[in-house]
């Protein structure tokens, strides 16, 4: 399973190109009708450290961490008016782990703004608003649905689908003040409660201000004064140029790399994005080695040895014996697995090992 990051945004903001560009796709841009089918699509993590270690490790084959995005292609406020047809769409939405709201800086005559003019703090409220607009709709639904259970609630019962009101009142009055779910200090119980709603305001949000070359001078200025307005736990602001990074996508490593440099671009808006992601979720990435595969995998920083074996396979969760772990500094010094063994460097971690970013583990199980 990958992460899975839903793209939204107003209508011509770039997301199909923000899309392509992330994927390597080719899915049509400009006007479109909407309703639509989504795009989905893959990027592969770039990670240095996993081409060195296969360098080092000649396996036969050399597997990529991977990001899946979606590229909804209509309005959320949209979706959740339409419902029926909308209900498709926007679970991928809900079953997203994070959202990418592309937000258009570019100034171009040829495409029209569906506002009739740039602003791009406007269209960073407006689509928050959407976001508030859909979790309202979802919180209003089951309010009628626990006013009507009540009716026929038992004591011990009546107790939990009060407790769910009442919480639900609280995040709907917070909503209609334009709060996010996820700026709100949760209980533990209201956490769990949440994590059965997938409220869009709860995800972690990258917010992709799409700008023209020309703006790429002020790139840094701009994303620095725009995070010091929305930037905040859960929240972060990024700027990119999407039609240059979406040609750059289509060209191979070196000439994109040439073209980079001509324009002043440190790394490419792939990377930008994949590490803004990553520090949002809290991800970290890990390499197992196994049967002459290196592969690399993102997990939530914090996660066992039993819980990140899971990841690979429900077989290896279950049977897990131990896991022998080298970080890859201590690899990369030594040379080699052997080496490490021989140094003490390569250990033997039992079930509850939290594993570290850059570890580098192999998995022994029974199945
Ligand atoms: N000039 C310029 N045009 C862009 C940029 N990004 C997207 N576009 C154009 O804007 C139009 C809408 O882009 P698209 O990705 O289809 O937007 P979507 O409706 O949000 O999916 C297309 O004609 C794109 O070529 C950009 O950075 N600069
Ligand atoms: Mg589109």
């Amino acid at each position: 399973m990958s992460i899975d990051i839903g793209i939204i945004g107003l209508a011509q903001s770039g997301k199909t190109t923000v899309f392509n560009a992330l994927t390597g796709g080719t899915a049509g841009t400009g006007y479109t009708a909407e309703t639509q089918a989504a795009h989905v699509g893959v990027a592969r993590v770039p990670e240095p450290r996993l081409q060195t270690l296969a360098g080092m490790l000649q396996p036969k084959k050399v597997v990529p961490a991977e990001v899946r995005y979606t590229d909804i292609g209509a309005s959320v406020k949209s979706l959740v008016a339409a419902k029926g047809i909308g209900g498709e769409l926007l679970n991928r939405l809900e079953s997203a782990d994070a959202l990418l709201n592309v937000v258009r800086a570019f100034p171009d005559e040829s495409v029209p703004h569906p506002e009739g003019s740039l602003d791009v703090e406007r269209d960073i409220t407006a689509m928050n608003l959407e976001l508030v607009f859909s979790d309202l709709a979802i919180i209003e639904r089951r309010l009628e649905r626990i006013e009507e259970s009540l009716k026929a609630a038992r004591a011990p019962e009546r107790q939990t689908v009060l407790h769910e009101q009442e919480t639900l009142l609280k995040w709907k009055a917070e909503l209609e003040k334009d709060i996010p779910i996820r700026s709100l200090d949760l209980s533990a119980a209201e956490t769990k409660l949440m994590a059965g709603y997938q409220f869009l305001t709860a995800k972690p949000l990258l917010i992709v201000v799409n700008i023209s070359e020309a703006q790429l001078s002020q790139a840094d200025a701009l994303e620095k004064e725009l995070s010091a307005g929305h930037a905040r736990e859960k929240t972060r602001v990024i700027t990119l140029c999407g039609k240059l990074e979406m040609e750059l996508g289509q060209l191979d490593e070196s000439a994109a790399a040439e073209f980079r440099a001509e324009f002043g671009l440190e790394e490419s808006g792939l990377n930008r994005v994949i590490k803004s992601s990553y520090e949002l979720l809290g991800l970290v990435s890990f390499f197992s080695t196994a049967s002459g595969e290196i592969r690399a995998w993102s997990i939530p920083g914090g996660t066992s040895a039993v819980k990140a074996a899971g990841k690979i396979h429900s077989d290896m969760e279950r049977g897990f014996i131990r896991a022998e772990v080298i970080h890859y500094d201590d690899l990369v010094n030594c040379g080699s697995l052997a080496e490490g063994r021989k140094q003490g460097l390569l250990r033997l971690e039992g079930k509850d090992y939290i594993v570290q970013d850059g570890d580098v583990i192999t998995f022994l199980f029974n199945v």
